[in-house]
Parts: C-alpha cells; sequence; structure tokens
C-alpha cells in the first residue's frame, strides 16, 4: 500500500498565453494543479509510493486531471467523481515583466480561483468511510495534509479536523497561507490544526501573517505540540525547530526563478521523502531543497525528480552557504 497518503483538492488550470496581463490574454493552456497532489506526485518522482485522496466533478476537467496526476505513478484509486458539482479551476496569471501597468512582473505568479462550490469543497468527515479511503488510510504511514482544505468549506474543515483526531500515523501540515481564500474565515483555526500535526512547514512570511512572528522560540511557544516545525525562511534556508527549541538549518540553492508556483509542495515532497526513508535532519531539509530548486527553474508546476544516484551524490556534497 502507498506509504503515503496525501488529501486535497486539485483543479483544471488555464495558464493565459502570451505570458502577461490577463486582458492581453489570446489562449489559454490547459493544465492542472492543488498543492496535496504536487506533493504526491513529487513523492512519487523521489521513490515513495504515494496516494491523492480528492473529489472531481465527473467532468472532463476531472477525468484529465486525474488521469495525469495517475501518470506520475500517484494511487488515484480513492478519487471519487461527483455527478452534481464541477471539478475546480483556477487561473494562473504570469508576469512578463512587459511595461503596462496590470504587468506582475516577471517571475512572479497570481492564481485567480473559480472553486467556490466545487466537487471538493463538498468533501466531508464521511469521505473516510468510504471503503476505498479507509483502506489507504489504514495502510498508510504518514497523511499529508494543508491549509489550504480548512479554507474551502466548513465541511472540508470538519474532514481535516477528523483526520488530525485519528491517532497512530505520522501526519504533516503544510501552512500553505492562502489569504484570498480566508477572507471571512478565522485563520485561527490554523493554529488549533498545526498543533493537531506531528510535522509542520511553513514560511517565514506565512508564520509572520498567521502566527504574527517568524523567531523560532516564540513560534515554538504557540505551536507546541508538533514534533518538528520546518520554517523557510524567506528562499534562503531551512530550519527545523525540535521540540526542546534545538534547531537544524540548511540552505537552499541559489537558482534563478522561472515561475515559482509549486516549489513549496516539492519542498514539502523532499522533506517528507526524506523523514520516511529516515535520513538526517539535514539530509531531509537539503533534499526538499534540491526539489523546490528543480519546481523554481521549471515552467510547470511539477519538475522531473533527478535520477536517483545524482539525488545521492548532491545529498552527500558540502554546504558551500550563503555570504
Ligand atoms: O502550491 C501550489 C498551489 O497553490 C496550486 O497548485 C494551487 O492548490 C492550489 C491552491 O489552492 O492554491
Amino acid at each position: 500500500p502507498p506509504a503515503a497518503v496525501c488529501l486535497g483538492e486539485s483543479m483544471a488550470v488555464l495558464i493565459p498565453e502570451p505570458a502577461g496581463p490577463l486582458e492581453q490574454a489570446e489562449s489559454f493552456r490547459h493544465s492542472y494543479g492543488g498543492a496535496e497532489s504536487n506533493v504526491a506526485c513529487g513523492l512519487a518522482g523521489l521513490g515513495v509510493p504515494a496516494a491523492w485522496v480528492s473529489r472531481v466533478g465527473a467532468d472532463g476537467f476531472g477525468r484529465r486531471l486525474v488521469e495525469q496526476i495517475a501518470a506520475h505513478g500517484v494511487d488515484t484509486s480513492a478519487v471519487g467523481y461527483d455527478p452534481a458539482r464541477p471539478t475546480g479551476l483556477y487561473v494562473k496569471e504570469t508576469g512578463s515583466g512587459a511595461d503596462h501597468p496590470h504587468d506582475l512582473g516577471a517571475g512572479r505568479s497570481r492564481l485567480h480561483y473559480y472553486r467556490r462550490g466545487s466537487a471538493a469543497a463538498a468533501m466531508g468527515p464521511e469521505l473516510l468511510a468510504e471503503p476505498a479511503v479507509a483502506a489507504l488510510l489504514a495502510g498508510a504511514e504518514l497523511v499529508h495534509l494543508t491549509g489550504i482544505t480548512s479554507a474551502l468549506s466548513d465541511s472540508c474543515h470538519r474532514l481535516v479536523r477528523t483526520l488530525l483526531a485519528v491517532p497512530g500515523r505520522l501526519v504533516s501540515f503544510d501552512l500553505n497561507w492562502r489569504p484570498a481564500l480566508w477572507a471571512g474565515r478565522d485563520r485561527q483555526a490554523l493554529r488549533f490544526l498545526m498543533n493537531a500535526s506531528d510535522i509542520v512547514l511553513l514560511g517565514a512570511d506565512e508564520a509572520r501573517e498567521v502566527l504574527g512572528t517568524d523567531d523560532p522560540a516564540a513560534l515554538r511557544k504557540l505551536l507546541p505540540r508538533p514534533g518538528v516545525l520546518v520554517l523557510k525562511d524567506d528562499g534562503h534556508r531551512a530550519t527545523t525547530i525540535a521540540q526542546d527549541g534545538s534547531t537544524t538549518a540548511e540552505p537552499a540553492l541559489r537558482v534563478s526563478v522561472l515561475e515559482p508556483t509549486g516549489a513549496g509542495d516539492a519542498f514539502a515532497a523532499g522533506y517528507l521523502a526524506g523523514t520516511l526513508r529516515g535520513l538526517p535532519e539535514q539530509a531531509r531539509l537539503r533534499l526538499g531543497h534540491l526539489s523546490a530548486a528543480a519546481a523554481l527553474t521549471t515552467a510547470g508546476d511539477l519538475a522531473p525528480a533527478p535520477p536517483a544516484g545524482l539525488t545521492g551524490r548532491l545529498l552527500a556534497a558540502d554546504a558551500a552557504g550563503w555570504a
């Protein structure tokens, strides 16, 4: 059975062409995306058997995205098709650097969501009783969740809380702060969810926005329960903060960013693959950085994993560090 189960919404993605402000788009390329399925694809690419659990509409967007995620080697046997609700959708606007008042700037992107009332937003705790879902969860070593799911609907929030209440397996939780989804909802719920998880991944910018600090000791006071906090430091470094407050830091790779979407998910996949393999903390962080660097330098959200032998040599190399 898959060692890791990732649960959350994935969507059809429309990518305007050419890049630049939406008002100048001529056509849209059809792709797919979703934080949790990105992590499942990343894990599968690194050789960790992974499943993705969700619901999509019984429509062409849903069928196509499930097929594409499965093509990464991810188990999609527990994904359900809802005949009454559509597959969620987002438009990924990317900056071109052109001289236009609404251009986002080269290397920057923004997601425009069309996902309210989607098939995935209607998921709730009853999903866990579905035989295909229950079978995957029973055999999993790790369940991966993100802060996105709780923002989708009250039933999704209850689903996440119910999953977190089941003892006996490792739960990783990526904060994945999406302010556009939290408007009108209580962001304090996220602190409760993080405190019910074993591994929490969060960016320093997200920590400041949601918890009011990115100071490791202060974060530990607010989040005493997880075994590890993995703090990603504005792109330069990641630091693991253990329960006793001790830290392990590892520098990121300095790359020139082609497109940032999916880099956080790639980092999570690398870190979690390292965790499931029992690698030392430093190597878990390094594997996260290697995966993120691959995603940052790839136009799509997902980058192919480097061959296993190469990954091994990169994990063993000395870190030059940041000046
Ligand atoms: O992390 C990348 C995700 O943001 C993207 O795939 C879309 O899941 C998504 C979301 O809800 O933002």
